[in-house]
C-alpha cells in the first residue's frame, strides 16, 4: 500500500478531477462539478464526476479500497488489483477497441482510474432480468473472447513476449480469492462466508456437498484455474461486468485478469446466461413469455459459443495457416468442455457461496427464488458431470433444457 493513498469521497473525487490533466479538455477548469457515488460492485468505490451544466459531459473514478467492499474492512485485499486492470483494459483496448471504456488516467499512489462514462449503457444483468434483448450481444462478446483469448496466447504471441506478459499479470490476491470463493468455499457447510437461501432444500445441497464425482470435477476446475497460464482472461466476466445499450456492449472491470484458461471467461459469460434462464423462472410470470425468453437465453448460448468459436478459427487460421484443423477443432472442443465446467462452478458460488448475483435475489418470494435456485444447482450439477460427453454447443443446450424446472 501507498504512502499518500487515501480513500475519496464524493467532494476529493471532485477535487482529484478538477487536478487531473487527462480529464481536462472534457472537464476545463472553472467548470461546476456534481459527483455521485455509484458503485454497485462487491470491490471498489466507482464515482461518476460530470459538469454541473451538461450531463453529457462525464468521467468515471474508479478507486480500489484496501478491502473487499461487500464484506467490509475484515477482509482486506490490495488495491494492487486497479494496476492490473489498467493494464488489462490497455491490452483489450488495443486487440478490441470499440468493446471497453477508454481509460484517460491511471493513478498509482490512489489505485485510481479515470474512464470513459458509459453512461447511456446499462449492467447487462439488470437488462436480462427486465427481459431485454440484445440481438448484437453474441457476436459482440465472442469477438471480446476470441480477439483477447487467442492473441494473448502462445497460438499468438512470440513465446518469450508471452511470458513476459504472464510476469506482468501475476495477479496472486484475487486469484487466490477466486481460488477460495468459486472453488472451495461454496462446497464447505462450514464456510464462514457462505450464505444461502433458507428455503433451499437442504438435502439438495447436502448431496451436492457430499457428491464425490462433482468433488472431483470441481478440483479439477480448480487445478486448471490455478495451473494452465493460456491467455490473459478478464477473469470475472459475469453478466455485472458488460454493459450495454440496445445495439452495443462494452466490457468492464477486469480487476481479476491473470494468465490462466480461457475457459475460464468463456464459461463465466455462458454460466451467468444459464442464471438468468433460471430466473425468468420469477421474473416472467406469464407462462408463454417465459418460454419464450428462456429460449432467446438459450439461443443466445449457442450463438455465443458458435461465434467465438468460428471466430477464433479463423483468427488461428489466418495467423497460421499451416495449424492442423484436426489440432483446431479438438482444441476448441476441449475448450467448450472446459467453459462448461467453469460456467458450473460460476453458478454454483453464486447461490452456495458468499457473493449472489442479483437475478437471483430481486427474486422477492424466497419460496420461488429458492426453486429456481435448486434449479441452476441441478442444471449446474449436469454441466459438470456430463461435459465430456458434449460434442457442440447445441449439446449444451439440450443438456440445459433435460434438467426440468422442480415443481
Ligand atoms: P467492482 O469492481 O466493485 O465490481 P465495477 O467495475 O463492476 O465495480 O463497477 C460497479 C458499477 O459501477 C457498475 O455496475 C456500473 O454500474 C458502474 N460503472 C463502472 N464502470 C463504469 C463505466 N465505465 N461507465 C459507467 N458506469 C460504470
Ligand atoms: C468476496 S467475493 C467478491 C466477488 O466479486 C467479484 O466481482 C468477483 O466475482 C468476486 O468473486
Ligand atoms: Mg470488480
Amino acid at each position: 500500500m501507498n504512502d499518500g493513498y487515501y480513500a475519496l469521497d464524493e467532494r476529493s473525487a471532485i477535487a482529484y478531477v478538477r487536478t487531473c490533466a487527462a480529464t481536462r479538455e472534457l472537464l476545463p477548469p472553472g467548470e461546476p462539478l456534481v459527483c455521485e457515488e455509484i458503485g454497485d460492485g462487491n470491490l471498489n468505490l466507482i464515482f461518476r464526476v460530470r459538469s454541473g451544466q451538461d450531463r453529457a459531459r462525464s468521467v468515471i473514478v474508479k478507486q480500489a479500497l484496501p478491502y473487499v467492499r461487500l464484506v467490509g474492512e475484515s477482509w482486506p485485499l490490495s488495491p494492487e488489483r486497479a494496476r492490473i486492470e489498467s493494464d488489462a483494459l490497455a491490452v483489450e483496448a488495443r486487440l478490441c477497441p470499440d468493446l471497453v471504456p477508454r481509460v484517460y488516467h491511471y493513478d498509482p499512489v490512489l489505485y485510481l482510474t479515470a474512464m470513459e462514462d458509459l453512461r447511456d449503457a446499462i449492467i447487462m444483468r439488470k437488462g436480462l432480468i427486465a427481459g431485454r434483448r440484445y440481438p448484437a450481444f453474441a457476436g459482440q462478446i465472442a469477438d471480446f473472447l476470441a480477439q483477447t483469448l487467442f492473441k494473448t496466447s502462445d497460438l499468438y504471441l512470440d513465446s518469450a513476449a508471452k511470458k513476459r506478459e504472464v510476469a506482468r499479470f501475476i495477479n496472486p490476491e484475487l486469484c487466490k480469492l477466486t481460488e477460495d470463493v468459486i472453488f472451495t468455499e461454496p462446497y464447505q457447510a462450514d464456510a464462514p462466508n457462505n450464505r444461502h437461501n433458507p428455503l433451499l432444500d437442504q438435502r439438495q445441497i447436502a448431496a451436492l456437498r457430499a457428491n464425490r464425482d462433482v468433488l472431483r470435477e470441481v478440483c479439477w476446475m480448480k487445478w486448471a484455474f490455478m495451473t494452465r497460464a493460456e491467455a490473459l482472461v478478464h477473469g470475472d466476466l459475469h453478466t455485472g461486468s458488460i454493459m450495454v445499450t440496445d445495439d452495443r456492449a462494452w466490457v468492464i472491470d477486469p480487476e481479476f485478469a491473470y494468465y490462466g484458461p480461457m475457459g475460464f471467461d468463456v464459461g463465466a459469460v455462458l454460466g451467468n446466461l444459464v442464471l438468468s434462464y433460471v430466473s425468468h423462472l420469477a421474473h416472467s410470470p406469464d407462462a408463454a413469455r417465459r418460454v419464450d425468453y428462456q429460449g432467446y437465453l438459450l439461443q443466445t448460448i449457442q450463438e455465443v459459443w458458435d461465434r467465438f468459436a468460428e471466430r477464433f478459427d479463423a483468427l488461428w487460421h489466418e495467423h497460421d495457416p499451416a495449424a492442423g484443423g484436426a489440432f483446431r477443432s479438438s482444441f476448441l472442443l476441449a475448450l467448450l468442455r472446459d467453459s462448461i465446467g467453469f460456467a458450473a462452478c460460476k453458478m454454483i458460488r453464486r447461490i452456495l457461496g458468499v457473493a449472489h448475483v442479483i437475478d437471483l435475489e430481486q427474486i422477492a418470494d424466497p419460496a420461488l427464488r429458492a426453486r429456481a435456485e435448486g434449479w441452476a444447482l441441478a442444471i449446474a450439477e449436469r454441466m459438470l458431470l456430463d461435459r465430456s460427453s458434449v460434442a457442440d454447443a447445441s449439446g449444451l443446450v439440450a443438456l440445459i433444457r433435460a434438467c426440468p424446472a422442480p415443481k
